[in-house]
Formats: structure tokens, sequence, C-alpha cells
């Protein structure tokens, strides 16, 4: 990978100078972090798929093997430690007071990096939500220490996740429309872009004016939408833009 120096300064020029920036991550924030990402050849939609995994039905048919499967995923994610491009985002909020960081991951690495407000798209994987009485409790065992979880009612717990099909959280995409439609600068950090109604946020950002710049180990969709598009590795490239 090689990014051309003069495009880096015009970024860092540009989100020095931005009023208000809205940041849209994915998956690929996380892989240099050890976390595996949904698609691609090392995906983990090649190895499962996401019908018998990742949707009410998947869940309402074998909670068993949904939840063994989150309880992998939730091991992997409880080893993992935020990356340089977790940290470059704090840097930015930080020095930026129009500041929004949206997310569709559920391994809370921008909490533990130590982003103070994230907007999460599609959940939580350390919520669990009773399906029987309602009850949403955080809950971080790895393993869990009974597969499928029971709620003190007797209700199924399930992962505060948002599946196929499912609505995302109100408030969450309310304020995540919010800060696409409001802000001067939108940043897409790895996120192959095909997700709705997330996929919406760049191009919403890009139709109300504001200058779009993406990081991806690959080209996507959105690249011959974007200003400024960097390929390469998230955890490399956010640290140069954000110093
Ligand atoms: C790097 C890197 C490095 C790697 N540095 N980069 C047909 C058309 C349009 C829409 C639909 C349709 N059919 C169905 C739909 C709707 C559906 C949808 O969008 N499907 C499409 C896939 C076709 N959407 C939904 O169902 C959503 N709900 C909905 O629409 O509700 C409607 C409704 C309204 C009212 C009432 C009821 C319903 C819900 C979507 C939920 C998505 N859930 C998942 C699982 C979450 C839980 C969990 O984690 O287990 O969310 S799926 C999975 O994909 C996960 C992710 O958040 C999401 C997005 O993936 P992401 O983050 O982009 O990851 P990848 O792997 O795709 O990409 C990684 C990228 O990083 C790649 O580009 C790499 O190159 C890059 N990368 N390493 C930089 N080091
Ligand atoms: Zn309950």
């Amino acid at each position: 990978m090689s990014i051309q120096p003069s495009k880096t300064e015009e970024v860092r020029e540009e989100l020095r100078a931005a009023s208000s920036i809205a940041v849209l991550t994915g998956a690929g924030i996380s892989e240099e972090s050890g976390i595996p990402v949904f698609r691609g050849p090392d995906g983990l939609w090649k190895q499962y798929r996401a019908e018998d995994l990742a949707t009410p039905e998947a869940f309402a048919r074998d909670p068993r093997l949904v939840w063994e499967w989150y309880d992998w995923r939730r091991s992997r994610i409880a080893a993992a430690r935020p990356n340089p491009a977790h940290e470059a985002l704090v840097l930015l909020e930080n020095h930026c007071p129009g500041f929004a960081l949206i997310t569709q991951n559920v391994d809370g690495l921008h909490d533990l990096a130590g982003s103070r407000h994230v907007i999460k798209l599609h959940g939580d994987i350390w919520t669990l939500r009773c399906q029987h009485c309602g009850t949403v409790k955080s809950d971080r065992w790895v393993p869990l220490p009974e597969i499928p979880p029971r709620c003190a009612c007797g209700g199924l717990l399930r992962p505060g996740v948002v599946w196929f099909g499912e609505a995302l959280p109100p408030a969450a995409w309310q304020a995540a429309v919010e800060a696409a439609e409001s802000c001067a600068l939108f940043l897409v950090v790895g996120t192959s872009a095909v997700v709705y109604p997330a996929a919406e946020l760049p191009m919403l950002a890009k139709h109300r004016g504001a200058k779009l710049i993406e990081i991806n180990f690959e080209p996507t969709a959105l690249t011959p939408l974007a200003d400024y598009s960097f390929v390469g590795k998230a955890g490399e490239i956010l640290p140069q833009l954000v110093s």
C-alpha cells in the first residue's frame, strides 16, 4: 500500500478545518485487532451462512446453534484490543466539536478505545435481551455458563444485535441520519457498504454537500463517489491522517 503524501496532507487539512465530522465504521476497522470481517475471502460468511446464524428465523429454529456461534465470537472479541485506527478516532473526537461516530460493529472496541459517544446501528454483542419479558442486560461472560442463556423469568435470552430483516434501533438510526445530513465531512472506514440501511448514510451525506473520504483495504461501490479514497489498512492510514 502506498499513499500519496500530497493527498494525505490535503485530507489532514480538511479534517483540521471541518466544523463537523461524521464517521461510519465497519468490520474492517477491527480486522487488525484480530476480529474476522463478514465478507471477502477470509470473511465469516465464507464459512457460515448468514441465513443460519444472523436472522430471527434461524434463532427461532435453533437457538443453541446461534448461541454457540455468538459465544465463539464473544471469546474472539474478548481477547481483542483496540488498534491504532480506533485510537485515531478518539483523537479526532477530542479535537472536533461537531463529531459523530456511527458504527455497524457490535464488538465494543470503540468504547474500549475511549470514544465517548458511539452510535451503534447493529447493537452490541455484550448485551442480552429476553424474548419473553424484554429485559435487557449487559453480560461479558466468556464462555457463557449456559447455552442458550435464560433470563430470571425463564425466557430465552438473545444477543442484543440486529439481524437481517430486523429494524435498526430507532434512536440510533435517527442520530446517524442527523449526523450524516449535517456534517461537513463524512469518513467511511472499513465497510463493504452493502448492508442497508447503513450503506445509505455516506450517500445521504454526499447529497447534502459533505466531502466523502473512504478508507478501505479494497475499492467498494462507494469509491467512485468519494472525494478522497485511501486503499489500505485503516490502522496504518487513519493515524497518518489524524496525528
Ligand atoms: C479493511 C481492513 C482493514 C478489511 N482496513 N479496511 C436487497 C437490497 C437492499 C437491502 C436488502 C435487500 N435484501 C434484504 C435487504 C435488507 C438487509 C440488507 O441490507 N441486505 C443486503 C446484504 C442485501 N438489511 C437488513 O435486513 C437490515 N434491516 C432492515 O433493512 O430492516 C428493515 C425493517 C424496517 C422496519 C421493520 C423491520 C425491518 C438489518 C441489517 C443487519 C445486519 N446485521 C449484521 C450482523 C450483526 C450482528 C453480528 O455482528 O452478529 O451486521 S450482518 C453484518 O454486515 C454485520 C455488519 O455490521 C454488516 C456490515 O458489514 P461490514 O461492517 O461492512 O463488514 P464487511 O465484512 O462486509 O466488510 C469489511 C470491509 O472492510 C471490506 O470492504 C474490507 O475490504 C474492509 N477491510 N480489513 C480497512 N484492515
Ligand atoms: Zn425475561
